[in-house]
């Protein structure tokens, strides 16, 4: 679970008609999730955001959303309120809460989660400069979530993450010419401004099937870190917030001054891979419905694999997987273009 803030634009394709109650249930959404911590909330919230936001037209009532899968009495009642009177007493209620307020700030530090938000408020910690005289409350995630808390709330434009590509790309083929990168998440499908870089690599050599030896030159861990070194060197990586064998969560920049940019990298073995472009890819949404879709059809798909669901209801061995086609293929879903998922 990620702590960015929801935004009206990141829901839906194309126009959105019922723009103004989706901001509504996307501010409803975080305060479940970062004042109640009650997920079920925040993913039905979620959820009947996307509905409208997708929708072709202008909801007039309740009765009118209620027809929408995913839209409930309760927010029926909420929408009809809001037509109504031209606000919402819940959310002004929250607006006037101090409490829920400062936890919402504290929660879009990268880095610090609904829980820890929690227990800053209750130290007495409620905003963004009282959190920097208290550095020493924080991990080293947080701390350099918190260094750069302004930047990372920035979007960044699509040519900006086209250069940052160019020299990953520049610098991760000079290692090895046979390692692939995909940029995934919003940029892939093809937004012009993106909340961070989702990085995906893959090597030929390195396969979840094949076992490989302890200490190999070519595992995971040491083909990770020498790409971030590299990426170091060359400027481009400024920050680490975390680095496992297959993971890097940081920081980077184009140049000394530009703003500082959220960049993860993940390294995933080759016959992995595209489950994991696809689940990357996104959106969130879009890999709802596929999942869905695809246990209608007797699979079930996750970030690292396909695997048939058996007479007795458990999945079987992973099927080979060579491109994102095949995915759709196997589960019998007419094939999406990265920029048709923007659900
Ligand atoms: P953005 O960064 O421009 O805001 O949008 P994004 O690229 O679509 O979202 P992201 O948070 O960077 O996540 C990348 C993809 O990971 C997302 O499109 C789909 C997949 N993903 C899920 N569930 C979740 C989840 O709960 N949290 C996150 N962070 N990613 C998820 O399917
Ligand atoms: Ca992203
Ligand atoms: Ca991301």
């Amino acid at each position: 679970m990620n702590n960015k803030k929801l935004n009206v634009d990141a829901v839906g394709n194309g126009f959105n008609y019922n723009k103004e109650i989706c901001g509504i249930l996307l501010e409803l959404a975080e305060y479940e999730k970062n004042t109640n911590r009650n997920i079920f909330k925040y993913e039905a919230y979620k959820k009947a955001a996307a509905v409208l936001a997708s929708h072709s037209k202008r909801v007039n009532s309740g009765a009118e959303a209620s027809k929408l899968k995913g839209i409930g009495v309760k927010i029926a009642k909420k929408i009809d309120e809001y037509y109504e009177t031209g606000k919402l007493e819940k959310l002004e209620n929250i607006h006037k809460d101090g409490r829920s307020q400062a936890i919402n700030v504290l929660a879009n530090v990268s880095g610090i989660g609904p829980v820890k938000a929690q227990s800053l408020y209750d130290e007495g910690i409620t905003t963004i400069d009282e959190l920097r005289q208290n550095l020493d409350k924080l991990n080293h995630h947080q701390q350099i979530g918190l260094k750069y808390y302004e930047d990372f709330q920035k979007k960044i434009p699509r040519e900006e993450i086209q250069q940052i590509e160019a020299i990953i790309r520049k610098h991760i083929l000079k290692l090895d010419e046979n390692i692939v990168i995909t940029i995934c998440g919003s940029y892939r499908r093809g937004k012009q401004e993106s909340g961070d870089i989702d990085t995906l690599i893959t090597h030929p050599s390195y396969s979840y099937n094949k076992k490989r030896k302890k200490n190999d030159k070519n595992g995971p861990s040491s083909l990770l870190h020498k790409i971030i070194d590299t990426l170091k060197e060359c400027g481009l990586v400024t920050d680490t917030l975390s680095l496992g064998e297959t993971k890097f969560m940081g920081a980077c920049r184009l140049h000394p001054d530009s703003i500082t940019r959220r960049l993860d990298i993940r390294l995933l073995p080759q016959d992995q891979y595209y489950c994991g472009v696809l689940y990357f890819t996104g959106s969130d949404m879009f890999n709802k419905a596929m999942r869905a879709h695809a246990l209608e059809h007797g699979h079930t798909i996750n970030e690292y694999c396909v695997r048939p669901i058996g007479a007795l209801g458990t999945p079987g061995e992973a099927v080979p997987i060579n491109s994102e086609e095949e995915i759709f293929e196997y589960i019998q879903f007419p094939y999406k273009k990265p920029e048709e998922r923007n659900y």
